[in-house]
Formats: structure tokens, sequence, C-alpha cells
């Protein structure tokens, strides 16, 4: 269960976490067109609270929204002000904010008409996505079922919510069979991405993860990128199959939700020895170290903001 907070964000008013509901034939309850983003919030060491890269978190909503043809009806400054808002009004020094988009009532059918778009923002304390046990010893994950979407069957690089389905499919079908969770193949048989992760392999020191075709333009995978690069590792935005992780040294996940999740197993293969690689493990160091404050060279990725 979700841990509740006090304050939504509804449309620029705070409304109290249970009177923020909506109408059954809200559109996008029907027909899935809404964008959202996850977004992490840390409490750093020095005792300040911050937001990890805001504005690309803000840009890419916008963007969603834009490749879907919703107009949000707020400013990319409006809605950053709203997200530290929302944090301050719970006084919630660490967690998740989920922004959402989604089309209202008003009109039924596929075409949403004029049907007004409206904007929440909630926060909630969130720990470890797979588990404390997981960022530690890593994961068992099972090549799902299901492919990924084709770029032209949705649009990937949005984050919209009917593109989830997919992700939830994938999602149940692996735990269901015992796993952790899934990894996604795209159209053509590579490697794409988890339920809600990019993922990145290792083999002698050198890391790859699939190009931005069929998978979600990964802020977390941006940090990673530019982290290792920093530390002088090779990294490569190249396709590969799931054969290449059976024998990579060593494969981890990352997102907002999963901060950097190394993969222990893939389909009962044991990646390199079993365990947390030690170039995931120095990455997760890094990214954790960043994210609390502790490396200034990064200090442009967060946005502080104080408590009432
Ligand atoms: N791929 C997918 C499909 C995805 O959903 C996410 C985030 C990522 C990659 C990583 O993107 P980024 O967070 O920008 O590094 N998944 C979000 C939702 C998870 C959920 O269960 O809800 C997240 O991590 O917030």
């Amino acid at each position: 269960m979700v841990q509740k907070t006090e304050q939504i964000w509804f449309d620029g008013r705070f409304v109290p976490w249970g009177e923020a509901n909506v109408h059954v034939l809200t559109h996008t309850l029907h027909y899935g067109v809404g964008v959202f983003e996850g977004i992490r919030c840390y409490r750093c060491s020095d005792g300040s609270s911050a937001v990890l890269r805001l504005e690309e978190h803000v840009d890419r909503f916008f963007d969603s929204a834009k490749v879907v043809q919703m107009e949000i009806p707020f400013s990319r400054e409006e809605i950053s002000q709203a997200i530290l808002d929302t944090l301050r009004t719970n006084g919630l020094q660490e967690g998740y904010v989920r922004p959402l988009a989604f089309i209202g009532d008003g009109a039924m059918g596929v075409y949403p008409g004029d049907n007004p778009v409206h904007v929440i923002i909630a926060v909630w304390p969130w720990g470890a996505y797979l588990g404390d046990e997981a960022l530690q010893k890593g994961i068992t994950v099972k090549t799902s079922s299901f492919t990924r979407h084709h770029v032209n069957v949705m649009m990937t690089k949005a984050k919209v919510c009917g593109n989830y389905v997919n992700s939830v499919l994938a999602k149940r079908e692996a735990l269901a069979d015992g796993y952790d969770e899934s990894l996604l193949l795209d159209v053509d048989g590579y490697v794409a991405e988890a339920s809600g992760e990019n993922i990145f392999i290792v083999k002698k020191s050198v890391l790859k993860t699939p190009p931005l075709g069929p998978v979600l333009p990964g802020i977390t995978r941006d940090c990673l990128i530019t982290l290792a690069r920093d530390m002088g590792y090779r990294v490569q935005e190249q396709r590969f199959t799931r054969d290449e992780i059976y024998t990579a040294d060593e494969a981890f996940f990352c997102g907002t939700a999963a901060e950097v999740t190394p993969i222990r197993e893939l389909d009962r293969r044991k990646i390199g020895p079993g365990e947390a690689g030690a170039v995931t493990k120095l990455l997760q160091q890094e990214f954790f170290r960043v994210v609390h404050g502790d490396n200034l060279k990064y200090a442009g990725w967060l946005t502080h903001f104080g408590l009432e």
C-alpha cells in the first residue's frame, strides 16, 4: 500500500489526499491518454532536501504531453514550483513525486474533443523499489513473453499511461513465475528495457546500454552514462541480444524508482558470479553520493528546497 501524505496538488490547489477524486467517465481512465513523471527527492547529508534533475523531468513531462497532443494548462515554471510546494506542504524530506496530466470527462468516444486537461501532483515516501536487499544483492529477471512496443505503435519516448499496459503484463508474468522483474525485447528481438527501468551490461569494464529506439529516455540512464564516463569507463549505446547478458560480467537496471539495481540472474543463468558486480557497485555508490549532495561536481542536478 502506498504511504499516504496529506495534500495532493490538483489543478493549482491543494486537496486533502482522500478527496483528490475524479469522475468515472474521465477520458484517460477509458482510453489511456495521459502522461506522467516519476521523480525522487533525497535528504542530503547537510540536512537539506533536494529533487534530482527536476528540470529534465518537467521537460520530459511537457514533451510527453506534446507527443500525445495534450495541452498542459500550466507553464513549466508553475509545475516545477508546484512540485516543490507539494513536497514542502507535506513535509516530505525524502520520497517520490508523481505528476500526472490526464484528460477529464466531457465527450465520450476515442476523440477527446475539448475535454479539459487536469494535472495532479502527489508525493509519498518510497523506499527501495525492488526492496533493500535488491539494491545490495541484485535481483532475478525473466525475459518476458511480451514484446516492447514498436516505435510506431506507441510513442515510446513519451511517458504515456497507456504504454504501461505492456509493463503491467510483463511484470505480472515475471512475478507469477517467481522472478523479481521482467526484461522486454524489442520487435527485432534485441534487448529493450524492463517494465519500469533501463538496462546496462558490463563486459571487460565496458558498459553497454540499448540506444533510444523503443526505450524510454531514462533520466537515471543519462545520469549513469555521465557518471560512468567521468569515472573513466567506456559507455556504448548499442543494440545487444539477450545472450550477451547471459555472458556479461555484470548487468543492472536503473530508473528513478529502481535507482541502480544489480541483476544477478537472467532466465536462470547467473550473471558473472551471480551477485552485484564491482563496476555496478561503484556506480551505485557514486550515484547515491551525488543524489545526497556529496559530490559537488554534480550539484547542478539537485534542486534544494527548505521545508516549512
Ligand atoms: N523505462 C521505463 C519503461 C520506465 O517506466 C522508467 C521509469 C525508466 C525506463 C527509467 O526512467 P527514469 O526514471 O527517467 O530514469 N519508471 C518509473 C515508474 C515506475 C513505476 O512502477 O511507477 C520510475 O522509475 O519512476
